[in-house]
């Protein structure tokens, strides 16, 4: 039913007057909290009586706090100003010096002056680098924002005029700035990786998260630190920035604030040129419950505003759209008296007085301290939910003809005109011939500039960012302590996922370490069978349980807990990469060695959140990543789009993860208790990714003296029954069993005797060999070394049949030293719906398919009859002339 239009009321309507004058009376005898006492609830009213009210989730695009509710400056304004110039010159300068020397180098100077003022705020004033014993808050930098932040530790004298030189040299030789946030490459810097767009973000909410589970959990003391993330408006079109953002209202993380710098531009051009990206995302934060604090202006806009009691001003600051705000500060005063002021005579007159100047200097808020502080002031101190601030700013804020225009995103250097009059404009001492070759500038020691700043970090606590690693005090439980896991089923047949989650469960109740374990889904505890997880570690609730399970009676039930240990985070990966980063930089962050198992979909893992992972991997992050219901033809019935055969591949460009593909309980066991060690209390920076299959079958008993073999990649796991193998069957993963099958199938019908190795990983055997050729190869002089797959292959003769429920690429890395001998057997194409055996015959990697593999490949080479191998195709049921599986 479309409601009828209403006829609009004017302002100067005599009912409506009747009802505004008292409405006034009200607020200004009874305060502003009764005027809105009263507005809720004659809503209510209306409501009950069928009157549709729209929900409004927009205010005026005025500031959130009148300037009469401000609370006055605590700094010096003028000095923190003069520092502020200072770190604005360094940062250009840094970016315009390294691009004269080494043209196309690359850099950014109009995000930070956009974004300086809040920063330095900020760092002046709220930014705490730790609490007594505790560490300080988190700051997210806008990671191209990285000059105003290496600028600032420049003045600090935590780095010299060489590391500046040094900005984007790396490799150089001399000292050297990232050129962004990297912890990787500044480990004693940097905390988080932010530069690819959205996941900071994204891995701020869940930080917030984290703290509070921490808190929950009993494992750091309850502070008031905050988590501060400052975000692009641009950035906000990832869907990673804006995805979790209910998270935050939900789990009321009043320790998370948002400073969004609305410069109005991204890269390109305008955000939002035809619309406001302030009101977009007020809305947006607002629906989701957060706190909101608009600071579109600056306080020379006080005034005016005040005076605008036609409203005829406002209105021009609602119909104004972004593209027309980016242009107003792309020209000059009387250009925005003439199209802003100018469009109403009310508004015209209200800056009648002012010179064209006047009003090019009428600020924007996101550049005032003043209205920044006290937008800090209320975050900081707000209760109950998130904050998002939502600062409007000017990109390339001072850079003269390069401010505000559509490419001054690019600008690398300027002009040395434009250079000249920076360094007027922002009163830097320095000469301009000094200016136009981008030379820092540091005031002395004892400057006022310098002491204030000092003292200033003093009294927070010390600098920022700055990332430090307590030494690592974890006694990884030893081997036999997972003696369940080793022992093998018994005959039962089990699949090596339950093997994982009861090796796990058993983890948790170490006594040492039991409690640092944080297991992490997404939705998938039950495809998983881990609901006994559930009941025994409780999942994280901040609120409790606030209802009766409906499966209370049930050993199994659904039990949530303030205290709880498990992160149940719904169907979001991506958010459990937040809280996988999260524990898995915390033994950093909180100086707690939290352990994480992130256990996912293997699918939906590293092609999914692959971008996720390698800012994991940036930021030194430990833990183990389980792809469940791993590989292309042992999930069942799923398809296409569920079927997993390249995981692993991806897995092996991520430089510090570890990849393994486990065929047997037993070596999970051996992976993860030499993981903690390694990672944890070894100190070594890097983390594991293990596939984990849903195929049951007897678990065996671990060998004797396989340890090695299974962390180094290979092992025999079967010799030949008789006499010397002719040949040598690699397997991984539940394929092992295929191989093992194909073994008994050559011996018996074929007379040809084979070796069965697993490869828990082939990734690392070609790491392994590559680090090894690479030494051969820098070392001519010496005794060439033999990788390590070599040696475990020791005296083992013929060709090798690798086959593997991932691509064929997996046993391709150890090509280059299997030469000639290598055949890959794997999953290379789309899935399909089927049954295990299906698929297997399809993908050509059964048992049967492995056997006729051998054979061909022992004809070719001259060993077996070739007339002979053709027919053993037909026999095993192998179809010779079907499509090629990797196309089909
Ligand atoms: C995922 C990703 N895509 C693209 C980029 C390249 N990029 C760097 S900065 C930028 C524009 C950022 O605009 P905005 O978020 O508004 O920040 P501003 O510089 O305006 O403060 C882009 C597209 C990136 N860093 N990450
Ligand atoms: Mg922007």
């Amino acid at each position: 039913m479309n409601a009828k239009p209403v006829p609009q009321l004017e302002p100067d309507h005599e009912e409506l007057s009747e009802w505004i004058e008292a409405f006034d009376q009200i607020v200004e005898e009874e305060g502003p909290s009764r005027g809105s006492e009263l507005l809720a609830a004659l809503t209510r009213r209306a409501r009950q009586a069928g009157v549709d009210i729209p929900v409004q989730l927009n205010t005026p695009y005025v500031n959130t706090i009148p300037a009469d509710e401000e609370e006055p400056y605590p700094g010096d304004r003028a000095l923190e100003r003069r520092i502020k110039s200072l770190m604005r010159w360094n940062a250009m300068a840094m970016v315009h010096r390294q691009n004269k020397k080494d043209p196309g180098i690359g850099g950014h100077i109009s995000t930070y002056s956009s974004l300086a003022t809040l920063l330095e705020v900020g760092f002046n004033h709220f930014f705490r680098a730790s609490y007594g014993d505790q560490p300080g808050d988190f700051v997210y930098f806008q990671g191209h924002a990285s000059p105003g932040v290496y600028a600032r530790a420049f003045l600090e004298g935590r780095i010299s005029e060489e590391h500046l030189e040094g900005f984007r040299h790396e490799l150089h030789g001399g000292p050297s700035l990232s050129s962004y946030p990297h912890p990787w490459l500044m480990p004693n810097f940097w905390q988080f990786p932010t530069v690819s767009m959205g996941l900071g973000p994204l891995n701020a909410i869940y930080q917030a998260r984290f703290m509070r589970y921490l808190e929950n959990r009993g494992l750091i003391e309850k502070t008031p630190r905050k988590v501060w993330a400052f975000v692009g408006d641009g950035e906000t079109d990832e869907p990673e920035a804006m995805g979790s953002i209910t998270l935050g209202s939900r789990e009321k993380l009043d320790n998370l604030i948002f400073v969004v710098n609305c410069n109005l531009q991204r890269l390109d051009g305008p955000v939002r040129g035809n619309g406001k990206i302030i009101n977009e995302l007020e809305a947006l934060f607002r629906g989701a419950g957060w706190n909101v604090i608009k600071v579109v202006w600056g306080s020379g806009w006080d005034d005016l505003l005040k005076r605008d009691r036609s409203g005829m001003l406002l209105k021009r600051m609602e119909e104004c759209v972004d593209g027309e705000y980016q242009a107003f500060k792309a020209k000059d005063g009387a250009f925005v008296r003439k199209e802003f002021f100018g469009k109403y005579p009310e508004s015209l007159a209200l800056v009648e007085h002012m010179t064209d100047d006047e009003i090019w200097h009428l600020n924007r808020g996101g550049l005032d301290p003043q209205k920044v502080f006290n937008a800090y002031k209320r975050a900081v101190e707000h209760k109950g939910s998130p904050t998002v601030i939502l600062a409007k700013t000017i990109k390339g804020y001072g850079l003269g003809s390069a401010q505000a225009r559509n490419a001054t995103h690019q600008e690398k250097k300027l002009s040395d005109d434009a250079v000249a009059a920076f360094v007027k404009n922002f009163e830097i001492p320095i000469p301009e011939s000094a200016a136009k070759q981008g030379v820092p500038y540091k005031p002395a020691e004892d400057s006022p500039e310098i002491r204030y700043l000092k003292e200033r970090r003093k009294e927070l606590g010390g600098f920022l960012p700055a990332r430090d690693v307590p030494k690592p005090n974890i006694q990884a439980p030893p081997l036999s302590s997972f003696s369940e896991s080793l022992e093998g089923s018994k005959g039962r047949a089990v699949s090596t996922t339950m093997g994982y989650v009861s090796m796990l469960r058993h983890l948790m109740k170490d006594p040492n370490i039991g409690k640092l374990v944080v297991p992490i889904i997404p939705d998938e505890c039950r495809t998983f069978g881990m609901e006994s997880i559930i009941r025994q570690v409780g999942i994280y609730a901040s609120q409790g349980q606030l209802y009766k399970p409906h499966d209370q009676d049930m050993l199994l039930y659904y039990r949530e807990a303030k205290d709880g240990q498990m992160l149940e985070e719904g169907i979001t990966e991506a958010g459990s990469m937040g809280s996988f980063t999260a524990a898995g930089t915390a033994y950093s962050n909180y100086r707690v060695p939290m352990i994480p198992f992130f256990t996912f979909y293997s699918m939906f893992g590293f092609q999914r959140v692959g971008d996720l992972i390698w800012a994991f991997a940036d930021a030194r992050g430990k833990g183990f990543l389980v792809g469940g219901t791993a590989g292309r033809t042992t999930l069942a019935g799923e398809g296409l789009q569920h079927l997993d055969g390249h995981s692993l591949v991806l897995s092996s460009t991520v430089p510090t993860c570890a990849s393994y593909d486990p065929a047997y309980v037993y070596e999970i066991a051996v992976i993860v208790q030499d993981g903690i060690r390694r990672m944890y209390q070894q100190g070594e920076d890097l983390f594991y990714y293990l596939t984990a299959y849903n195929e049951d079958y007897p678990m065996p008993e671990m060998p004797k003296g396989v340890e090695e073999g299974i962390l180094r990649g290979i092992y025999k796991f079967q010799s030949a029954a008789s006499g010397k193998a002719t040949a040598q069957l690699f397997g991984s993963g539940s394929i092992l069993n295929e191989a093992v099958r194909a073994q008994g199938i050559l011996a018996e019908k074929y007379g040809v005797q084979a070796d069965v190795w697993s490869v828990t990983s082939y990734n690392q055997l070609r790491r392994d060999a590559l680090e090894t050729e690479r030494w051969n190869r820098l070392h001519p002089t010496q005794a060439e070394k033999k990788p390590y797959i070599l040696s475990a292959l020791g005296t083992a003769k013929g060709p090798i049949i690798a086959a593997t429920d991932f691509m064929k690429v997996v046993p391709d890395q150890l090509a280059p030293w299997l030469s000639g001998r290598l055949v890959s057997l794997g999953t290379d194409g789309f899935g399909r719906s089927e049954n295990r055996q299906y698929l297997r015959r399809h993908f050509e990697i059964n048992a049967e398919s492995i056997a006729a593999a051998t054979l061909s490949r022992l004809a070719r080479d001259g060993k077996f009859e070739a007339k002979k191998a053709q027919t053993a195709f037909k026999d095993l049921g192998v179809d010779t002339e079907k499509i090629d599986p990797a196309r089909a």
